[in-house]
């Protein structure tokens, strides 16, 4: 069902009109209320006015997360605080965390943004949502929860952790739509998986996904523990949280509200904007935010406009599932490897599991990757003709992805790291040379 047929299958020269009046709106307010940017555009002699089109948002310098730390903790909100209702803050794995404010109107922009994608993805009043994402200062629980009451589903906000409770809720519940970040619905599929509960047992039909990255194959291996259809929505703190962009059943890239954020691809070297089609960075401008609204938000997300109309019906211009993110491409011995890379090779590969852990071993002058995967059968540890062989394969699949060759160690079924939230699954390790 298309939520709101009048926005999502909005003609182009209308879109483009209802962007250029909100952007026009949100630049002058911007300049007015918030010293930061009065400042930035005084010292290059920019007047609000000279942003007539959304060609002219070129002109407009980018914001940084350095900006955003500069400015700690709220000297970016664009209202006083009296009229901020929530605060929530992003989840930076160094320092502090980014606080990012909302108004009434910016939590029901929120909902709708959300209510929009949860039914691209076939969600009705008629199911009943697991919540699996941390409720807390991430904006994943909070902003999925308030879009699935939205379309009235039975919200089961159960938080993230105690994984064999999901379970059982899952089956007691009946729990028809699992949230969650990709790694955990793994883990979750997992630990069915190992307490020999069959998912004949649950009733779960759609995953909603986001809040990272993850390959098809990790994709198709969820869907395929689950029995679930595995959609993916994409979103940052700093610009709203959830709620940017996301699939609708047909899994074609991720229809972006376009009423609500411009998102512009560009160069990451240049910040000009590349065609559409081509990869970049993703910088995203939010047009219909009164809390908290960034001019040009570097998200260092890798992505790409899709060519092209959906099948779908809807008419918003959709972006590709991410690639990655500019900072976490590994430079290893001179070539660039993006962790979903190996993820890609790893998942498709019989006799190992879908969890992994990536350490990359800095030495004085040189480093090294080190792959750490699991084998499906235990024996193949004890029995080392079969182990060494399957090195070797992986050995040889990721050399002809990468062109690199990285160090395989199989290690003990479930001992690597099972993640609830986010995934970090790569370390980094100084060697002595
Ligand atoms: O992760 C917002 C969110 C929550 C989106 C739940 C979707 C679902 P932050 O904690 O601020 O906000 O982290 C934002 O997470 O810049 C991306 O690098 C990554 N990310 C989020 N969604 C995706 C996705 C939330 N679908 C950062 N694919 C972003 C890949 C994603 N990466």
């Amino acid at each position: 069902m298309i939520w709101n047929p009048k926005i999502e299958q909005m003609g182009r020269d209308e879109m483009t009109a209802l962007q250029t009046a909100r952007l026009r709106e949100t630049v002058a307010r911007q300049y007015r209320n918030v010293p930061f940017y009065k400042e930035r555009f005084d010292a290059i002699g920019l007047a609000p006015e000279d942003i007539r089109s959304l060609d002219d948002l070129k002109l407009i310098p980018v914001t940084t997360k350095e900006d955003l730390r500069n400015n700690y903790p709220d000297k970016l909100f664009a209202v006083p605080r009296r009229e901020i209702v929530r605060i929530h803050a992003s989840t930076g794995t160094t320092g502090k965390p980014t606080p990012v404010g909302y108004t009434r109107a910016d939590l029901d922009m929120w909902s709708e943004c959300m209510a929009r994608l949860i039914s691209m993805a076939g969600v009705t009043a008629d199911d009943t949502a697991q919540i699996s994402f941390g409720y807390g200062l991430f904006t994943g629980a909070l902003g999925l929860h308030y879009g699935l009451e939205k379309v009235g589903c039975s919200v089961i906000p159960i938080s993230a952790g105690n994984t064999e409770r999901q379970i059982m809720m899952m089956q007691d519940l009946g729990s028809t739509v699992l949230i969650s970040t990709p790694s955990y619905a793994l883990y979750i599929a997992d630990t069915m998986e190992r307490l020999g509960i069959g998912k004949d047992t649950i009733r779960l039909r759609v995953g909603l996904f986001g809040g990272e990255g993850s390959t098809e194959e990790m994709r198709a291996a969820i869907e395929d523990k689950l029995g679930i259809l595995a959609t993916e929505n994409y979103g940052l703190s700093e610009v709203l949280g959830p709620g940017v962009s996301g699939e609708c059943a047909c899994k074609n890239g991720m229809h972006i509200c376009e009423d609500n954020f411009i998102v512009e691809i560009v160069d990451p070297e240049t910040m000009l904007p590349v065609p559409d089609g081509e990869w970049g960075e993703v910088v995203i401008t939010p047009i219909h935010r009164e809390g908290m609204s960034l001019l040009r938000y570097r998200t260092r997300d890798i992505s790409r406009i899709m060519p092209g109309e959906c099948p779908c019906g809807r008419t918003s211009r959709r972006m590709q599932k991410l690639r990655g993110r500019t900072d976490d491409m590994l430079i290893i011995r001179g070539v660039n490897v993006y962790p979903s890379q190996i993820e890609g090779v790893l998942i498709g590969m019989d006799g190992i599991g879908p969890h992994y852990e990536l350490v990359v071993h800095n030495h004085r002058t040189l480093n090294s990757l080190e792959v750490r995967v699991e084998p499906t059968d235990e024996t193949m540890l004890v029995d080392y003709g079969r182990l060494i062989e399957m090195q070797k394969r992986i050995r040889a699949n990721l050399r002809t992805v990468l062109n690199i060759d990285a160090d395989i160690k199989l290690v003990e079924p479930h001992s690597l790291k099972r993640f609830e939230g986010k995934a970090r699954r790569v370390t980094f390790v100084n060697d002595e040379d």
